[in-house]
This record gives structure tokens, C-alpha cells and sequence, in this order.
């Protein structure tokens, strides 16, 4: 039997599902999750050997493929220091400067253990700032495990068929209103009734949970527009886009503003980590100057925080977006060839190194539409890809990451194989 199996019957017994987060379950895909040995740049070797191509890319951090030389050196040299101390450390602080420099709109930012982390106290946030309490957010967006957010959520929740969680009281899941994304009527029609109870908008604004999508041009803008006309505060969760579209991420693109931004994923290098962020009065309110409490043992970790550092320097040092958008470009290319050629109409999303596949005919711009996808034709698909050594996400509803360490003969051999998986 195969080591992994063997580890995932292991697993099923003492952990639930046999695995610590539930999208990496493989459980409609009806498959055991392969278990990984080592991983290094594009590449992943599970413990039975076998190599693969990667696009999950740990859900989005790796953006320089895998053990970078730069982070690998930052945590060596940090960890001999101490991996914790519960007291403030130098690091800490280059981190915040760093974010508020590469994000104009954060003027004051708070780390975190996590994205969901993150998403929670942003909301909180939201609600101590503006003495409000509906929050509104978009179907299929996913900001974390948090109570107020697992309502029609995206990512894992969607996946297996949970994106209203069991455990969340209805009292609460009422304080937040669901909207189709990209529907600026929906928005418009919500704050007309409602508009002097809602704390905040929050959004994904390149959705990477229900698939990835884009937003339609002004959405975004209508937004921003209409949350300040309404004093509720605009939350950009740039967990998975944060310094990934581009060095300021998805509110550069879009020259917007947002109140507050949640961030992770990147800033930690592969460790666990979180942050958010914002106008100076909001983030003010937070503890020990105001009344909204957040905290966290771990938070601001200095081996967290130097694998951070050190990565987003180097994507800064090499201007890293250029390179991932030519790789991006290249694999869009590819992927379209390839679907002509198979004759198969689905749909191709893609914004710099984010993208994905839907097995649909439809456009892509929101859940229904994302939800319109033939999982059959999906399972095929990535089965016939992971059989050839490429590693999709195990969910039609999660994002493809592409990275620095990946090379064109990486993205060619998986055009290659998408075409026969297409094909087959
Ligand atoms: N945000 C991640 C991708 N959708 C989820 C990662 C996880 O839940 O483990």
C-alpha cells in the first residue's frame, strides 16, 4: 500500500477527516490526500516519491516557490535567537513599516495568527468603530472560520457543502447580508433600506473562494463610493490578492482606498500569520488605545515575521509581478490552445498569477455562475492532472497560484498535460 495511504488510514483515526484543514480533503474526488515529504521552488515530492508540479502553492504564500533561499536563511538566522518572547522585537516593527509602505491605505496595522484572525477582528473593528451591527458580504466570498463570515462562504465550507457552518447561531448569521458579488443594484437596494445599520462592507476583491473571478469595471468603485456616502467602512480582505496582483495588491489595480484591508498569507513566508489594517482613527480603536480588544500570544511571531520580511523584500528587490504576470500570460495562452483544441468551451479566469478553470460555458462573475460547473468533467480533470504529476487545487472553488520558481518548461508541461486530461 502507498505510504500516503497508509499515513491518511493512520490520520482518519486520530484527526477528523484525517486532515487538519478541510480543503485538503480529497473526499468527492474519491481519492486519500497525498502526503507531502519535501518541497522545493514549483516542485513537491510526496512520501511515496513522486514528484509534482504545484499550483496550490500552500493556498497562496509560496509566491517564491517553495524553502526560498531568502526566507530559509531569515528563519535560520532568526529561530537561533528564541521562537517566541510575548514582548515587542525589532522585526515587528519592519514588518508594519513595510505594509504601510507597499499599502498607502494602511497607516497603522496589527499582525495577526491568521487570515480568519484577521477577517474577525476587522469586523469587530468595524462594528466598535461605527457603533453598527449588520456587516454585508458577497456569496461565495470566504474570509476565514469566524462566526459572523460563514454565511454563504466560499472555499472548504463550499466545497463539502457547509457554507452556512452548523454552530453559528441564526441570531448572529442575521447581522450579515448576503449579496450576489458584482451586483452594484443588490448593494445599491441594501444600503437604501438598511444603510444606517451596516458597520461594513467586506469583500474578496479578486474572489479566489468559489473559484476566481473578476470584479465587473466600477464595481469595486461602486463600493467605495457608496459605503462612504454611508459612513459604513469598506473592508478589502486581501488575504489571498495582498502583495500578489501587484506589490500594492488588488486596490492598486483599482486606485481604491479601502478603510480597513486584512491581509496573511504572503507576509508570513510559508509560517502562520495574519494582519489588518487601516485609517489611522479606526485602528486607534483597537486595545490598548480603545475599546475593541484583540490580542494573541503568537502574534508578530519573530520567525513569522522575518520569513515575511525577507519575502516581501525579495518581490520587491525583483520586481516580481512582471515575471508573474509573463508567466500568467504564458499559461493563459496555453490553456485556451488547449480547450480550443479539445473542443471544450470552459471558461478561463485569470489576473496576474491567480487563475482558474471552470467547467462551465458561462461567464464567470459570481457564485451561481461558478456554481454552474460540471464537477463530473472537474473530478476527470484533476485526476488525469495529479496522475501526471500536477497539483490542482482538490476543488473546483479554490484559486490556481503560480509562482516565481516557476519555470516555462513547468508551465508548457502543464499545458501539455491539461490538454491531454481535456482530451481524455
Ligand atoms: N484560504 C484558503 C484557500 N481557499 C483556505 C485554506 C484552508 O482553509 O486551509
Amino acid at each position: 500500500m502507498p505510504i500516503s495511504e497508509e499515513l491518511f488510514e493512520r490520520a482518519c483515526r486520530v484527526i477528523p477527516g484525517g486532515v487538519n484543514s478541510p480543503v485538503r480533503a480529497f473526499n468527492r474526488l474519491g481519492r486519500a490526500p497525498f502526503f507531502v515529504d519535501s518541497a522545493k521552488g514549483a516542485h513537491l515530492w510526496d512520501v511515496d516519491g513522486r514528484e509534482y508540479i504545484d499550483y496550490v502553492g500552500t493556498w497562496g504564500p509560496a509566491i517564491l516557490g517553495h524553502a526560498p533561499e531568502c526566507v530559509v536563511q531569515a528563519v535560520q538566522t532568526a529561530v537561533v535567537k528564541g521562537t517566541s518572547f510575548g514582548t515587542p522585537t525589532p522585526v515587528e516593527v519592519e514588518m508594519a513599516e513595510l505594509i504601510c509602505q507597499l499599502m498607502p491605505s494602511i497607516k497603522k496595522v496589527r499582525m495577526t495568527n491568521s487570515g480568519t484572525e484577521a477577517t474577525m477582528s476587522a469586523v469587530r473593528l468595524a462594528r466598535g468603530f461605527t457603533g453598527r451591527k449588520l456587516i454585508v458580504k458577497f456569496a461565495g466570498c470566504y474570509h476565514g472560520h469566524g462566526d459572523s463570515l460563514l454565511v454563504a462562504a466560499g472555499s472548504g465550507a463550499l466545497t463539502h457543502g457547509q457554507p452556512d457552518s452548523a454552530g453559528v447561531p441564526p441570531e448572529l448569521a442575521e447581522l450579515t447580508i448576503v449579496l450576489p458579488f458584482n451586483d452594484e443594484q443588490a448593494v445599491r437596494e441594501v444600503f437604501r433600506h438598511r444603510g444606517r445599520e451596516i458597520a461594513g462592507v467586506i469583500v474578496e476583491p479578486y474572489p479566489g473562494n468559489s473559484g476566481f473571478y473578476l470584479p465587473r469595471p466600477g464595481f469595486l468603485e461602486y463600493l467605495r463610493e457608496v459605503t462612504a456616502h454611508h459612513n459604513a467602512l469598506l473592508i478589502f480582505d486581501e488575504v489571498m490578492t495582498g502583495f500578489r496582483l501587484a506589490s500594492g495588491g488588488a486596490q492598486q489595480l483599482h486606485s481604491i482606498e479601502p478603510d480597513l484591508t486584512t491581509l496573511g498569507k504572503i507576509i508570513g513566508g510559508g509560517l502562520p500569520v495574519g494582519a489588518f489594517g487601516g485609517r489611522e482613527d479606526i485602528m486607534d480603536c483597537i486595545s490598548p488605545l480603545g475599546g475593541v480588544y484583540q490580542a494573541g500570544t503568537l502574534s508578530g511571531n519573530p520567525l513569522a515575521m522575518a520569513a515575511g520580511v525577507a519575502q516581501l523584500k525579495d518581490l520587491v528587490a525583483t520586481d516580481a509581478w512582471a515575471r508573474l504576470e509573463s508567466l500568467g500570460a504564458r499559461l493563459e495562452n496555453g490553456m485556451q490552445r488547449a480547450l480550443k483544441d479539445a473542443k471544450k468551451h470552459f471558461t478561463f479566469k485569470r489576473c496576474g498569477s491567480m487563475f482558474c478553470l471552470h467547467f462551465t460555458e458561462r461567464d464567470v462573475v459570481d457564485l451561481a455562475s461558478a456554481q454552474s460547473a460540471d464537477f463530473v468533467a472537474f473530478r476527470r480533470y484533476f485526476l488525469s492532472m495529479l496522475d501526471q504529476g500536477i497539483f490542482i487545487a482538490p476543488s473546483p472553488y479554490e484559486t490556481g497560484f503560480l509562482s516565481t520558481a516557476h519555470s516555462e518548461a513547468d508551465v508548457d508541461a502543464t499545458i501539455a498535460a491539461a490538454e491531454r486530461a481535456l482530451r481524455g
